[in-house]
């Protein structure tokens, strides 16, 4: 008796989007040591615990594939693009991303709404709201770079924003706290 709950092309577009939250979170790895290397801690630390959640964004994705008895198909993750030449390139870049990010999210929502498939088309709901919490938060923090003086801000405002993103509140969960029904 054939159990499994998704068709070939969501599952194709799930394990795909599970690729994407991994390469998301290789990017805010190579990011993170990109700014620590800069004297930049506080962000540093920001982008590291970022990273782990997209991490567990592509573990909630793998959970869910096997809750509904397909298959879950690990493949090699692209590697993060160069490094940043600033701190504002740094920031434009993850906005980028996320809305690539975005992007590849709507894509598996629009399948399984076309297929009527109601159960993902739900589970992917939470990754809508999720991506638009993230991209207001890099949006804002753009914000704040720029009237800072953008790429000339000065080594005060660097301090500053630096030790802000240090004390940022930190939601990371580890992966195995992560169910679809406590996100
Ligand atoms: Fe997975 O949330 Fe950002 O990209």
């Amino acid at each position: 008796m054939n159990t499994n709950r998704l068709s070939k092309t969501i599952t194709a577009a799930l394990n795909a989007q599970m690729t994407k939250e991994a390469h998301a979170s290789q990017i805010y790895l190579s990011y993170g040591a990109w700014a620590s290397s800069q004297g930049f801690g506080g962000i540093a630390n920001f982008l590291f615990r970022h990273a782990n959640e997209e991490r567990n964004h592509m573990m909630k994705i793998l959970e869910y594939i096997l809750k509904r008895g397909a298959e879950v198909e690990v493949t090699s993750i692209p590697a993060p693009p160069e490094n940043p030449v600033n701190l504002l390139s740094c920031f434009e870049k993850i906005f980028l991303h996320e809305v690539d990010n975005t992007k590849g999210i709507y894509k598996v929502a629009k399948i399984s709404h076309e297929e009527e498939d109601w159960a993902t088309w739900n589970f992917m709901q939470w990754f809508v709201k999720e991506q638009i919490e993230e991209e207001t938060l890099i949006m804002n923090l753009l914000d704040k770079m720029k009237i800072a003086g953008g790429e000339k801000m000065s080594s005060n405002e660097l301090y500053s924003f630096d030790r802000d993103l240090e004390s940022a509140s930190d939601e990371v969960r580890p992966a195995q706290d992560v169910t679809t029904m406590k996100p």
